[in-house]
């Protein structure tokens, strides 16, 4: 899997490179969720579909961006699900955004995941490798290059809280055990940009993130393939635990469609145990 992490660090500079130079408007389409694509959303899939064409271990593409599944190369062994561009509509507040990517072996279901990996573009671009054996590694650029600073381990309880989706929305139950973790002193930290702030938590040693089911989005928002379950792998190895909303393991989704969406909450050992209580799971 050399190869695919060699590239997503090659792709990172140049989509590092695309967010602070290009156009910030829209493009003329909508992807798979109906929503409206951004240019430089369409040109950071290109750069990862341009980058993977003659990368021989990687059997087809599936992207945020694209509506099926793209093949390559024949003898490929691995399936790389991804998010091109996370959270894009916050480059015009300057915030950071980041890429994130599943590396599947098999069908594209959770089990399946070999190893996640995720790029950061903030104040410095900051890259994240996990595997089933291995703990997240973090590499940031230093000198124009990615150097290793080391790996991340989550503590047993953390301090930081973060819940998306339209508050309106959120079921009596999820308002409540999330004005319970405020009343006992949880910091709130939500970016709208799920990979800074599913990386703040780890960094930070711990905490919760939620996206949970709404009325207006009982699926929730974000996508299992290339968002929900790469990020379950890493907090897992990090020592914390990734479930959905029914108790299960995110790393056991099987989505029926490549844009299926899940619930999902990521966290502490602590803050999990105490969502489950809280949800009667
Ligand atoms: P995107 O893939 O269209 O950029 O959307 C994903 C983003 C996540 O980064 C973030 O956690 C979530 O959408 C924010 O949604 P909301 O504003 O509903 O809380
Ligand atoms: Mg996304």
């Amino acid at each position: 899997m050399n190869d695919i992490f060699e590239t997503i660090k090659h792709v990172a500079f140049e989509i590092d490179n695309a967010i602070k130079t290009s156009d910030l408007g829209y493009s003329n389409s909508e992807n798979s969720s109906g929503e409206d694509q951004l240019k430089l959303d369409v040109q950071s899939d290109i750069i990862i579909e341009k980058a993977f064409a003659n990368i021989t271990s990687v059997k087809a593409l599936v992207s945020e961006e694209k509506e099926g599944v793209l093949s390559l190369s024949k003898s490929g062994k691995y399936t790389l699900c991804y998010d091109p561009l996370d959270g894009s509509s916050l480059v015009d507040v300057n915030l950071s955004v980041g890429s994130i990517f599943g590396i599947y072996e098999g069908e594209l279901e959770g089990k399946n995941l070999v190893a996640s990996a995720y790029v950061v573009y903030g104040p410095r671009i900051e890259l994240v490798i996990a595997t089933r054996n291995t703990k997240p590694m973090l590499s940031r650029v230093i000198a124009g290059q990615f150097k290793e600073i080391g790996e991340i381990s989550m503590n047993e309880k953390g301090k930081l809280n973060a819940s998306g989706g339209t508050q309106q929305n959120w079921s009596p139950m999820h308002k409540t055990f999330i004005d319970n973790l405020f009343a006992e002193g949880y910091r709130l930290r939500y970016s709208g940009g799920m990979v800074p702030d599913l990386h703040q938590i780890m960094l930070k040693g711990g905490g919760l993130f939620s996206y949970p089911a709404t009325t207006d989005k009982p699926q929730g928002k974000l996508r299992q393939l290339f968002e929900v379950i790469p990020f379950a792998l890493m907090y897992e190895q990090a020592g914390g635990e990734a479930i959905n909303h029914e108790g299960l393991r995110l790393l056991e989704l099987i989505p029926s469609h490549p844009h299926d969406t899940s619930p999902c909450f990521f966290g502490s050992k602590h803050e999990i145990t105490a969502l489950r209580q809280a949800y009667g799971l």
